[in-house]
């Protein structure tokens, strides 16, 4: 019996062991899948330093590291955007904060709770589900804010919809040292993360309870994000810092939202840095010193749009709005698209602002076949259409202007590999049967 105990517990450490492997061995491999495994596989890189980077009115480079090399290989990119993540929350969004302690809730065919506990605070919130035809499990879209999102396009496409409502989890029209809702009710009313984090961070738990949920109505592993406007800075943002999200799909999200920081005060009419970071608190309050330089920060958000490669990103904008910022906005997508490109995945990104209807958040007839077709793609895993850029003549930047580093080739060697958790040596090699 002990003989037995021992061999069962020995197939138990070799288990543990070879899930570590496998874990990591994704995390490594997560540049080429469609969807990383995890909300962010970047936890055991190294953090950038605290120093400041010297102010450049070009974007900065974003395959070149905190330490001042550039990356090489495909697999250095799974370190390089763990340091973008942190110095875009330290300076632009605010931190996210990872997993708490306690996540639950329930997926139905109608709706999804969550309640989460975090060093005994708590918060629950709720997002109505709106189910496509036909049987399931089915992919899902988080809608954020139910604006401009075509939601009869994505459930035509067989995805389902949730309707989730970022303000129940950070309130628009509070003080920033007074925030409210379910984000700050855990970290404190005067957290300095900006409501477009919290909105993320509230997002994320909604995956966490759909994976946790067995996935009879949802699949964790096949999401997309979406949202107009305001939601749309949120859907971007929500896209970025969680890699289980494998298309997101942000719709006209002017300043603060998918717009190049560096862009939007030369850009004419459009909404400017001071008002993006003071009209409500969507933006960290460490932005704050950012509004009038933005030429100091050290990251730009075409390394946003990097932080989603090389999953699938359907970005659409309007270029008949000034305040929209289209311009910059292309440009971060072209200069986010050059990471795509060198991961190889250069068309798993879509952008299109070539539309007649100048409305804000309209429900467009040209986003139609795209959106079913992103759909198709990264969520249901049929289909492969290639991205497109369809920038519209009015609002066109030009990546070259604005850029002073080149696209590298990056090798598939994995030179670099993920620092391994230590593997336990087998504490006691079996002796002798
Ligand atoms: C584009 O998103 C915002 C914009 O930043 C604000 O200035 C304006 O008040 O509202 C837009 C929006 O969310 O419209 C629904």
């Amino acid at each position: 019996a002990i003989v037995l105990l021992a061999i069962a517990a020995l197939a138990v450490a070799g288990a543990v062991t070879v899930m570590t492997r496998t874990t990591t061995a994704q995390a490594a491999a997560g540049r080429l899948v469609a969807a990383g495994p995890v909300e962010d596989d970047g936890a055991d890189c190294p953090l950038p330093g605290s120093g400041s980077s010297p102010a450049t009115s070009r974007l900065p480079d974003p395959f070149r590291k905190a330490d001042g090399t550039r990356i090489t290989t495909k697999s250095d990119w799974r370190c390089r955007r763990a340091e973008i993540k942190e110095l875009a929350e330290r300076t632009v969004y605010g931190q996210k904060p990872i997993k708490p302690a306690s996540v639950t809730g329930t997926v139905s065919t109608t709706g999804i709770t969550v309640n989460v506990t975090d060093q005994g605070r708590s918060a629950s919130f709720s997002a109505s589900v709106q189910l496509p035809s036909g049987s399931g499990p089915f992919p899902a879209v988080i809608v954020l804010g139910g604006l401009g999102a075509d939601t009869s396009t994505i459930r035509a496409s067989g995805a389902a919809i949730i309707n989730y409502d970022p303000l129940a989890v950070g309130r628009e029209g509070t003080q920033r040292n007074n925030k409210q809702g379910a984000f700050y009710s855990v970290y404190g009313s005067s957290s300095s993360t900006g409501l477009l984090a919290a909105w993320a961070w509230g997002a994320s738990r909604i995956i966490d309870v759909i994976e946790q949920s067995g996935g009879n109505v949802l699949k964790a592993d096949a999401m997309g994000v979406t949202g107009c406007s305001r939601y749309g800075k949120g859907a971007f943002v929500t896209g970025a810092f969680d890699q289980r999200i494998a298309l997101t799909m942000p719709i006209e999200s002017g300043s603060g939202g998918l717009p190049i920081l560096r862009g939007i005060p030369g850009e004419s009419g459009a909404q400017p840095l001071s008002s993006a970071y003071g009209e409500q608190p969507w933006l960290g309050d460490a932005f704050g010193p950012f509004t009038g330089n933005p030429n100091t920060l050290p990251v730009d958000t075409h390394e946003t749009v990097a932080m989603i490669a090389p999953r699938g990103l359907f970005v659409m904008d309007n270029p008949h709005i000034d305040w929209l910022a289209a311009r910059s906005g292309s440009v971060a997508a072209l200069a986010g698209a050059e990471v795509y490109k060198a991961l190889g995945a250069g068309d798993n990104i879509t952008y299109w602002s070539d539309v007649q209807d100048g409305s804000h958040c309209a429900v467009r007839s040209e986003w139609r076949t795209p959106l079913q077709q992103n759909i198709q793609k990264f969520l249901l895993k049929s289909g492969n259409a290639p991205g497109a850029f369809r920038i519209s003549s009015r609002k066109a930047g030009n990546l070259a202007e604005w850029r002073d580093w080149q696209t590298p080739t990056l090798s598939d060697g994995p030179t670099t590999p993920p620092t391994d958790p230590p593997t336990d040596p087998p504490t006691d090699p079996p002796t002798g049967g």
